[in-house]
């Protein structure tokens, strides 16, 4: 690419601030610590393998489960930047149990919900993983800051995205006005703008599930699975199963060239396993702008109002008429594990 024709990052930032005159710029900047973050991060999770930052870090998060020592790294490196754009009132983060408020910042009008690792669990083994962003302003920022300013549905998002730590390194975000996504150029240690407006195809030939809890799944769903399997050449079934453990590279795979990511509900997990403040709500905002669907199958993703931080929900997400299909397919067999 001609150096005339590269927009970095940083210009785009500042082009698309251009284009809202009230901007003040605050907005600009968490961008800019969100992209120093995922340098950051780049850079150790290139080198975990040679440093000793693999493994275990021996603490467990708030869900029970073993920290990553990447997972811990990465967490304080986001807060960290966060932080200090002293634009940010609270934090919400996987790897915290409650809302990190910022000091200093009590009147700030922004929160962040990260993860800042999605997938860690295959940092040892050198799969793809990322880091996941969503971007509200707060209903009152005049009010001392409360969790009740955090529980926002995902249609009040200003901004959402992911950095996917993948073959290469690509930083993927929507502010409402459509998808763009940046690839790191590591001699120039900027991201650069190397996908333009992303459109999803509404069609694709992928589906992403866990087929091990096949047996656990709604009927209706497994009725889809079934039906992604039965060859069909009209609609070019069977499709591929692709499903990699890292939901940031399924999804990515998947709003590229056309498919669909489920986590559906099973008994040992009514509500699934993905959580909806930091991994279903920014990227069914980045789905939707991209021209795809993201459904719990009852309703938009979007639509569900959190009652709690780390809420949990099933989610369909992709292309719009495999999308469609599952949910019809979920609801013709009425068949939820509550009636099973
Ligand atoms: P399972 C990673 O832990 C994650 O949150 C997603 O990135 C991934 O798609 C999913 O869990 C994998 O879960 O139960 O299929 O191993």
């Amino acid at each position: 690419m001609p150096q005339s024709e590269i927009t970095t990052l940083e210009q785009f930032i500042v082009d698309q601030q251009a284009l809202h005159v009230n901007a003040d710029g605050s907005l600009s900047r968490i961008f800019r610590a969100i992209e120093l973050a995922a340098k950051i991060v780049n850079r150790d999770v290139r080198k975990a393998g040679l440093i000793d930052i693999l493994g275990e870090d021996g603490s467990i998060n708030p869900h029970g489960e073993d920290q990553q020592k990447l997972d811990v790294i990465a967490n304080n490196v986001f807060i960290s930047a966060l932080s200090r754009t002293k634009e940010v009132s609270m934090i919400i983060s996987e790897e915290n149990e409650g809302v990190v408020y910022v000091e200093g910042c009590e009147n700030e009008k922004y929160i962040v919900a990260i993860d800042p690792l999605d997938g860690s669990s295959n940092i040892d083994v050198n799969v793809s993983i990322g880091s996941i962003f969503s971007i509200y302003q707060r209903s009152n920022p005049e009010n001392n800051p409360s969790i009740d300013d955090c529980l926002q549905n995902g249609d009040r998002q200003v901004a959402a995205g992911y950095v996917f730590y993948g073959s290469s390194t690509m930083l993927v975000y929507t502010t409402g006005q459509g998808v763009n996504g940046f690839t790191l150029d590591d001699a120039l240690q900027e991201f650069c703008l190397s996908h333009p407006q992303i459109k999803t195809p509404s069609e694709g030939g992928i589906f992403s599930v866990n087929e091990g809890n096949y047996q656990d799944f709604p009927t209706g769903i497994q009725a889809y699975i079934d039906y992604c399997k039965d060859p069909d050449k009209p609609t070019k079934r069977p499709y591929k199963a692709r499903y990699i453990g890292s939901m940031i590279a399924d999804f990515h795979r998947n709003l590229l060239k056309g498919g669909i990511f489920m986590y559906p509900s099973t008994n040992k997990s009514p509500n699934g396993k993905l959580r909806l403040m930091y991994e279903c709500n920014p990227m069914a905002f980045i789905a939707e702008q991209a021209g795809g669907l993201a459904s719990t199958g009852s309703m938009r993703v979007m639509e569900l109002d959190p009652t709690e931080l780390h809420q949990r929900c099933p989610l369909y997400i992709g292309s719009k008429n495999m999308v469609q299909k599952a949910v019809d397919m979920l609801h013709q067999y009425e068949s939820v594990l509550v009636n099973r």
